[in-house]
């Protein structure tokens, strides 16, 4: 088993209940439980002219090989309406794997740990919640990455699960 942190997001039909469905698909996934799940955050897309996204991390505990667990995470996207469009563009549901065990991974399909993290205070917060004293594989502490990401723009929502 590895611990594994998955990003979640949404900015279309109801992404706290988007959300949510995720959560419970997460923990139906085959040789995976669902460790824990931080509060929701809402935030200001990074796009300008998109609804307001909802985001959270989620803990698993996973035996999947890393590309495994890669396609049951798409394919909840894909059950949860996902349709892809521009990069970036509003979704149902992202799925992001941030970071699995202490594994480096560069493939076509999946960076680990998730190549856009370290400045997004919507993954950070969220993220120490669960993990406060994480150290990425390539030696960088959470607590270093959010001295330089201020939570300035986030809402934590008192009632997310
Ligand atoms: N995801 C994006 C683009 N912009 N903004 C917020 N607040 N939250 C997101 O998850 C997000 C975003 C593309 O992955
Ligand atoms: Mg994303
Ligand atoms: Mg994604």
């Amino acid at each position: 088993m590895e611990r594994v942190y998955i990003g979640l997001g949404s900015n279309l039909t109801e992404p706290a209940e988007q959300l949510r469905n995720a959560i419970k698909a997460m923990a139906q996934l085959p040789d995976t439980q669902l460790a824990a799940v931080s509060s929701f955050y809402i935030s200001d897309s990074l796009l300008p002219g998109q609804p307001r996204y909802t985001n959270a991390v989620a803990a698993l505990d996973s035996a999947l090989a890393p590309l495994a667990l890669l396609d049951g995470l798409q394919g909840i996207e894909l059950d949860q309406g996902r349709e892809r469009h521009e990069r970036w563009g509003p979704r149902t549901l992202d799925l992001d794997i941030l970071i699995f065990g202490e594994r480096l991974i560069d493939e076509p399909r999946l960076k680990v740990p998730h190549y856009h993290m370290q400045a997004r205070a919507f993954v950070l917060y969220p993220l120490a919640e669960l993990a406060p004293d994480l150290q990425l594989a390539d030696g960088r502490t959470l607590e270093q990455l959010l001295a330089a990401c201020p939570f300035e723009g986030l809402e934590r929502l008192p009632a997310s699960l």
